[in-house]
C-alpha cells in the first residue's frame, strides 16, 4: 500500500512539536520532526519519534474491560456501560454525591476531550471529592499566580528567545522538554541566549543536563529555594537595585516587601540553602544588571515544603527588576483559544480565593475546585458522611504518582467500586471494576488548548485524526458516564448532552462584552458553527470568538484573516501569531486592577519559612528526576524508550556512599516514615552530599498491570517513600522533593 504523510502536533509533553508521520495501512512507517512546523521547526525527541510504537502497542486497550469473578475481562461497550450503571446508580441513590471521588491524571491536560468535555462528567457526578495530578505538580505556581494576577491560568512565562540572563531553579528542560513554558527545542533556545552573549544559571541539587549546559550551576539543599529567592529579593531591596520602572504603575504592595523580607539576608539564609552569601549577592546583582533577565522555576520548586512561597518570589524578582511583562522577561501569552485572562472585562476582576471548602478529614484547602491528592487515602479510609466509597480515575496512575503509595493502594483495595478511563491496565487501573479505553493519540483530533496559554510564542496548530478509531471518542465516554451519574441510564442521548455542553460555552460567549457573539442568541451561535460536534465544535467557537478570531460568519465576522478551525485545518504546520507582547494591565483580573506583589496569604506564610532558615540540615533527603525517554509512569512499555541500562537507580554522592557503606551497582535500602524500598545504587558526583535521587513512575511489578515490556524492567516505586503528611501548607501540594529518608546497604 502507498505511504501517506500525516502532519501532527505531538501530544506527549508540553513542547507541542510538529511531527511528520509517514504511514500506510494504519501503521506508522517513520516519524520525523516536521521541519515546516512554525514553532518546532523540525525538533523532535525520542518520545515523539515513538508515537507509532504507542499506536500499535499490543497492550494498549481497545475494548472495555469489566471485572467478572475477580478477573478483568473484555466486554462490549454496551455491557460496560450497563455494568457501570448497575454498580454506580444504587450507590448514588443512597444520597451522598461525595461518596464518589475522582482523580484526573496528567494526559487530560493534553487532550481536547479532557479539557472540554470531562468537566461536564465531573459536574454530573456532583462530588466535591475531585483530585488531580495538579497537587503533585504545579498547584503552588497556579495559586501564587492567581493571587498576584487574579485569574486561573495566568502564569508569567519566560520570554526565552529575547532574554539576556536566565536563572533556572528546579527544572531540567533538557530532559523534560520544558513545563509551564511551552518551548520546543529548549536546548537550542538556551544556546541562543549564550550565543547572544547572555548567561544561563541553574540552581539544582543535581548537576542535571541543563546544569551542564549552563554557564553556572549552584547546588541547593532541597526545599530551600524560597529562602534563596527571599535572599535575592532582600539584596535587591537593600542595595537599591529594585527598578520596576514603568511597571510601578501596575504594582500593589511594593512597599510591603522590604519589611516582610528583611529577615532573609543572604547571611541568614546561606547555611540553610547551602549557597554562600556572597554568591547570593552576586546572583541578585547580575539579575539587576542584565538588560533583560528572567527567573524561571519548575517542579523542584513546587513539589516541596515552600512551593507557593518559592513560586511567588520568582515573580516578585521578575517584577521588581522591571522584567515582568517586558521583552526578555516574564510575559503573558495571548493564546488563540481558551485564555482565561483574556475573557470578560479587561484589567480587573473578582480575584482568586483559596479554600472555598476544605477536605473533610485534614481540612486541606480547596483550590480551583479540587482538593489536594495528599488527602485522598484518608478520605477513603475515614468513616462518616462524605467518605469516598467509589473512585474514578481518568488518565491517571495515582498509585505510582502520588505520595505514600502503600497506604493509598490499601485504601483503593477497600473501595466498593472503582472505574477508570485509561489507555492501559496500569498499576492503578488494575484495581478497577470497569475500564473504558481511550483512542490512540493518532486517532483523535488534537489542539493544545492548555499549553498554548503557556507558550513562549503565540501559536495555533490543529491536528486532525490520522486514522479512524476503533475506540469510542473519549468525550462520548465522558458524557455517557456523566449521563448515567445524572440518572439518565446507559441509553441517554449523548448528542443531546454534547449540544448542552456547546450551548453553555456559546451562552457564556454571548454574555461576554466585546465578543463577536455578544448579545446573540446562543442557538444562533451554534447554528453558525455548522456540522461539527464534540470538542471540535467548541474549539471552533473559542477560536472564532478569541483574540485572533474570524467571528461568526459573513455578517458579524471579522473576515477571512481571522482564525477558525477551517483555517487551522488548511494550515497543517501551524499559524505563528507572533512573539509575546506586553499585556498589563489588560490581563489582570485582581480586584484592585493591580499586580498584587504582597498578597496577605503569602506574607502570612513567611514566619514558617523563617523557621526553616534556622533549622539544621536534616539528615539525608530524597528528590526525584526525569529522563528524556520517560513520561511519568506510562511510556515504559515502549521497547524503543526503555532500551539501554536500567534507569531506576538511586543516585548518591561518592562521599555519602563511602560514609553509608554503599557501592556503585550494589543495592540500597531506603526508608521514610511512609515506607521502604530496595533500589540499585548509582554513585555519582553529579548529586550533592546529603541528597539521594530516585525517579518516579517505576514499580511496574505489582502483578496486575498488563504492561508486558514495562514489567520486564519494572524498577521501584519511589512514591512508596513520599509522605502524604508532608505538604506545602499553603497549597496542600505534596512534598515530593526533600523527603527525609534513611539510607543503608540492603541485606
Ligand atoms: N515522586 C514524584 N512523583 C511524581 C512526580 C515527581 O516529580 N516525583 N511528578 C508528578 C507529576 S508532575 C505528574 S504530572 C504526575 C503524573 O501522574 P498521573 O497523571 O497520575 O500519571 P501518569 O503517569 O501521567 O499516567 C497517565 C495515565 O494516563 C493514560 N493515558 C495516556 N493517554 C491517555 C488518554 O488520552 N486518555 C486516557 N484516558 N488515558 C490516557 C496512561 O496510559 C497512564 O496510565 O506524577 C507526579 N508524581
Ligand atoms: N522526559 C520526560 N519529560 C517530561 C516528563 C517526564 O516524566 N519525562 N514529565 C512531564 C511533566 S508531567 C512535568 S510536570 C514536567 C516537569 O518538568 P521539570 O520541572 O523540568 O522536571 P524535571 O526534569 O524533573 O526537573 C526537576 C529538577 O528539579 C531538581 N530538584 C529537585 N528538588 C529540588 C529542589 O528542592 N530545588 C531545586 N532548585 N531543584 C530541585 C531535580 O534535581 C531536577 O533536575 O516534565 C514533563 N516532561
Ligand atoms: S519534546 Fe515533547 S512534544 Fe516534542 S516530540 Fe518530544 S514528547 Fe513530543
Ligand atoms: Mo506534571
Amino acid at each position: 500500500m502507498k505511504a501517506s504523510t500525516h502532519i501532527a502536533t505531538c501530544p506527549l509533553c508540553e513542547a507541542t512539536c510538529g511531527l511528520e508521520i509517514s504511514h500506510a495501512d494504519g501503521r506508522v512507517l517513520k516519524t520525523r520532526g516536521d521541519r515546516n512546523d512554525v514553532f518546532s521547526q523540525g525538533f523532535i525527541c525520542p518520545k515523539g519519534a515513538s508515537i507509532g510504537e504507542l499506536h500499535t502497542d499490543p497492550d494498549r486497550l481497545t475494548t472495555p474491560l469489566v471485572r467478572r469473578d475477580g478477573e478483568l475481562v473484555e466486554a462490549s461497550w454496551e455491557e460496560a456501560f450497563a455494568f457501570f450503571d448497575d454498580r454506580l446508580t444504587p450507590l448514588l441513590a443512597e444520597g451522598d454525591r461525595d461518596a464518589v471521588g475522582i482523580y484526573l491524571g496528567n494526559p487530560n491536560a493534553h487532550t481536547l476531550d479532557g479539557l472540554v468535555h470531562l468537566r461536564a462528567m465531573i459536574k454530573a457526578l456532583g462530588t466535591r471529592n475531585v483530585f488531580s495530578a495538579t497537587s503533585v505538580d504545579q498547584l503552588p505556581k497556579q495559586i501564587s499566580s492567581a493571587l498576584m494576577f487574579g485569574a486561573g491560568l495566568s502564569i508569567a512565562i519566560p520570554d526565552i528567545d529575547h532574554t539576556d540572563h536566565m536563572l533556572i531553579l528546579g527544572a531540567n528542560p533538557l530532559a523534560s522538554n520544558g513545563s509551564l513554558m511551552t518551548a520546543p527545542n529548549y536546548r537550542g533556545r538556551l544556546r541562543a541566549i549564550q550565543d547572544r552573549g547572555g548567561k544561563v544559571v541553574v540552581v539544582d541539587p543535581r548537576r542535571s543536563r541543563t546544569a551542564e549546559l549552563a554557564d553556572e550551576h549552584h547546588f541547593i539543599r532541597p526545599g530551600r529555594d524560597a529562602l534563596l529567592l527571599a535572599g535575592i529579593v532582600n539584596v535587591l531591596l537593600a542595595e537599591d537595585l529594585a527598578a520596576p520602572g514603568e511597571l510601578v504603575a501596575h504594582l500593589d504592595g511594593f512597599e510591603e516587601l522590604a519589611p516582610a523580607l528583611a529577615p532573609f539576608t543572604p547571611e541568614a539564609v546561606s547555611a540553610s540553602c547551602g549557597i554562600a552569601d556572597d554568591e547570593i549577592r552576586r546572583m541578585a546583582r547580575e539579575l539587576a544588571a542584565a538588560e533583560r533577565a528572567v527567573v524561571y522555576a519548575r517542579i523542584g520548586t513546587t513539589t516541596q515544603e515552600f512551593g507557593t512561597l518559592a513560586s511567588w518570589l520568582v515573580d516578585v524578582i521578575n517584577a521588581i527588576t522591571g522584567n515582568l511583562d517586558s521583552e526578555g522577561g516574564a510575559m503573558f501569552p495571548l493564546a488563540a483559544a481558551g485564555q482565561t485572562n483574556a475573557n470578560g472585562a479587561p484589567g480587573r476582576g473578582r480575584g482568586f480565593k483559596i479554600g472555598r471548602w476544605s477536605s473533610r478529614v485534614r481540612e486541606l484547602a480547596e483550590a480551583f475546585g479540587e482538593l489536594p491528592v495528599a488527602a485522598l487515602a484518608e478520605e477513603i479510609e475515614t468513616e462518616g458522611p462524605g467518605r469516598i466509597r467509589a473512585m474514578f480515575t481518568v488518565a491517571g496512575n495515582p498509585l505510582l504518582s502520588t505520595p505514600n503509595s502503600g497506604r493509598l493502594r490499601a485504601a483503593f483495595e477497600s473501595l466498593e467500586l472503582m472505574v477508570s478511563v485509561d489507555a492501559y491496565v496500569n498499576e492503578t487501573t488494575e484495581l478497577a471494576d470497569v475500564i473504558f479505553p481511550a483512542p490512540s493519540p493518532l486517532a483523535r483530533p488534537h489542539y493544545d488548548l492548555a499549553f498554548y496559554q503557556l507558550s513562549v510564542r503565540n501559536i495555533a496548530n490543529f491536528t486532525p485524526p490520522m486514522v479512524s478509531s476503533e475506540v469510542e471518542p473519549e468525550w462520548r465516554t465522558f458524557l455517557r458516564l456523566g449521563a448515567i451519574a445524572a440518572g439518565q441510564g446507559p441509553d441517554a442521548d449523548v448528542d443531546g448532552f454534547d449540544d448542552l455542553v456547546a450551548f453553555e460555552v456559546a451562552r457564556r460567549e454571548t454574555a461576554t462584552p466585546g465578543s463577536p457573539a455578544e448579545g446573540m442568541d446562543p442557538a444562533a451561535v451554534l447554528a453558525a458553527l455548522g456540522e461539527r460536534r464534540g470538542p471540535e465544535r467548541v474549539l471552533d467557537l473559542m477560536l472564532r470568538c478569541g483574540p485572533y478570531g474570524a467571528g461568526l460568519g459573513p455578517d458579524g465576522g471579522r473576515g477571512e484573516e481571522g482564525l477558525c478551525l477551517d483555517l487551522l485545518e488548511r494550515s497543517p504546520h501551524g499559524i505563528d501569531l507572533g512573539p509575546l507582547r506586553p499585556r498589563l494591565p489588560e490581563m489582570l483580573r485582581t480586584a484592585s486592577g493591580k499586580v498584587e506583589l504582597a498578597p496577605p496569604e503569602l506574607l502570612a506564610d513567611l514566619p514558617r519559612l523563617e523557621r526553616a532558615a534556622a533549622r539544621d540540615a536534616d539528615g539525608m533527603v530524597l528528590i526525584g528526576r526525569r529522563h528524556l525517554r520517560s513520561n511519568n509512569s506510562w511510556m515504559h512499555n515502549l521497547p524503543h524508550l526503555v532500551r539501554g541500562k536500567p534507569r531506576c537507580t538511586m543516585q548518591v554522592s561518592p562521599s555519602d556512599a563511602a560514609r553509608l557503606g554503599l557501592s556503585d551497582g550494589g543495592e540500597a535500602s531506603v526508608s521514610s516514615r511512609a515506607g521502604s524500598i530496595r533500589v540499585p545504587v548509582e554513585v555519582t558526583d553529579s548529586i550533592m552530599d546529603g541528597v539521594v535521587s530516585i525517579p518516579h513512575g517505576w514499580g511496574h511489578d505489582t502483578g496486575g498491570a498488563r504492561l508486558g515490556v514495562a514489567g520486564l524492567n519494572a524498577g521501584v516505586n519511589s512514591n512508596v517513600l513520599s509522605d502524604e503528611t508532608l505538604v506545602d501548607e499553603l497549597s496542600g501540594n505534596a512534598v515530593l522533593n526533600g523527603v527525609p529518608v534513611e539510607v543503608a546497604p540492603a541485606g
